[in-house]
């Protein structure tokens, strides 16, 4: 079985990555703590290419990483690629978000993921890219999940991120949507 590095510090994230890729021929390991890599990019895909790519390179392991964010059409896009640095803590982060929207009615909101695979040489081998549509909630509901999932709601399903049952999210999440191309693909290398 070949290695993958999953490279993300996040473990929310982490978590759901696992659920996508147990059961193919990857065998899988974690990034060590002390690999920081920064996001220097301007959109979600270049920031998933960056982070696959030095780990993989740094490790010489093949490497999988996913940059995301949610984008508030009132805010025009915000926190955008800035979600992680939009806080400290994920209470932080919704807060903000919730104070700077107000009363605004308009909560119209969209899920980005990109996903990135590089080779050991960093090259990239794969990428792919997920969105999810929904709305922001006026106060969190919900205990699941992790970051801003008690405050986004998708309408179809009637709940929150954090309201659904997790094999719920993975199939609707933008997360949900990159893998679903990107695994057919992976499963090919
Ligand atoms: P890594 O870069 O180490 O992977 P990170 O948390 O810094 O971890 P990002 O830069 O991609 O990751 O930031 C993503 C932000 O968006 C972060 O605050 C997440 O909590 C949030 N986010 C991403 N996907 C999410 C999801 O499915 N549900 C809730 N919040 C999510």
């Amino acid at each position: 079985m070949k290695k993958l590095i999953v490279a993300t510090s996040n473990s929310g994230k982490l978590k759901e990555m696992q659920e996508y890729l147990t059961g193919l021929d990857w065998e899988l390991h974690l990034k060590p703590d002390n690999l920081i890599i920064e996001e220097t990019g301007t959109t979600f895909i270049e920031n998933a290419i960056i982070k696959a790519s030095q780990v993989a390179k740094a490790l010489r392991e093949w490497a999988i990483a996913d940059d995301s964010g949610l984008m508030v059409d009132a805010l025009n896009g915000a926190p955008g690629l800035y979600s992680a640095r939009y806080g400290t803590t994920d209470t932080e982060r919704i807060e903000r978000l919730l104070t700077q929207l107000g009363d605004n009615q308009k909560r119209q909101a969209q899920f980005v993921c990109a996903i990135a695979i590089a080779r050991p040489d960093g090259s990239i081998a794969l990428k792919s890219e997920g969105i999810c549509q929904g709305e922001i909630l006026a106060s969190p509901r919900g205990k699941g999940g992790f970051g801003y999932d008690p405050i986004f709601y998708v309408p179809q399903q009637q709940q929150t991120f954090a309201q659904m049952p997790p094999e719920v999210k993975q199939t609707i999440s933008h997360r949900g949507q990159a893998f679903a191309t990107l695994l057919p693909q992976l499963s090919r290398l």
